[in-house]
């Protein structure tokens, strides 16, 4: 999966933009995307490979350092890279799963069938998923992920947490921000706004294939 893969010159790599910083609009202005991935995603990345390199976890995949923050002893470099390291994986996989050329729209075959069974609809998913969103008290994320036996379960967390660093043992697949950096240039303090016009720019094949890579 693209947003554990690594490195090369061990380090923890940033997702590039498939897109420009305007790829998204009118949902999501250039200026918040470029604040938003070129500074806050950034900075989160290079925070990380700093304290993963002083707590000797630089070779480690994303996914199995978040897993097992338990075994880093000193307090202060597990709390950032709790924090730096969820930022990293969060923004990665939200980056990847908007926009594009076929964004918006429904989802399509294998995830469509198991949306429709596990929810009821699309919309009734949408709804659900809306409602963790826009009901998370604070900064945090919406989840939809898959369990290992392949169910899809729904879920939010708060600041930089996710379901493997609360060690669900769940794949997340899709993923709304809903942190003020997210969208408060242009939604200001209406939440719910930002969260109904972001189904417009999700990027349904690629959450199909992650859920297929995680459900193989
Ligand atoms: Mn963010």
């Amino acid at each position: 999966m693209l947003q554990t893969e690594k490195r090369g010159e061990r380090m923890f790599e940033q997702f590039k933009l498939p897109y420009g910083n305007d790829g998204l609009e009118p949902v999501i202005d250039a200026l918040t995307v470029e604040t938003h991935h070129g500074k806050h995603h950034l900075n989160y990345t290079n925070t990380l490979n700093t304290l993963a390199e002083k707590a000797g976890v630089q070779d480690m995949e994303i996914t199995e350092l978040l897993t097992n923050l338990d075994r880093i002893e000193d307090e202060t470099l597990r709390t950032g890279i709790r924090n730096n390291g969820g930022g990293f994986y969060n923004h990665n996989l939200y980056f990847m799963t908007i926009g594009g050329e076929n964004k918006g729209g429904k989802p399509q075959g294998k995830l469509a069938e198991k949306i429709d069974a596990a929810f009821g609809s699309f919309d009734e998913f949408k709804e659900k998923i809306s409602a963790l969103a826009i009901g998370q008290f604070g900064s945090g994320w919406a989840w939809l992920s898959v369990t290992p036996s392949g169910e899809l379960v729904l879920s939010a967390t708060a600041n930089q947490d996710n379901p493997i660093s609360l060690g669900t043992g769940n794949t997340p697949i899709f993923t709304i921000d809903v942190w003020e950096h997210a969208y408060y240039l242009k939604y200001k303090n209406l939440r719910a706004d930002y969260v109904k016009a972001f189904f417009d720019i999700v990027n349904w094949n690629e959450v199909g294939r992650l859920y297929e890579e995680a459900t193989k």
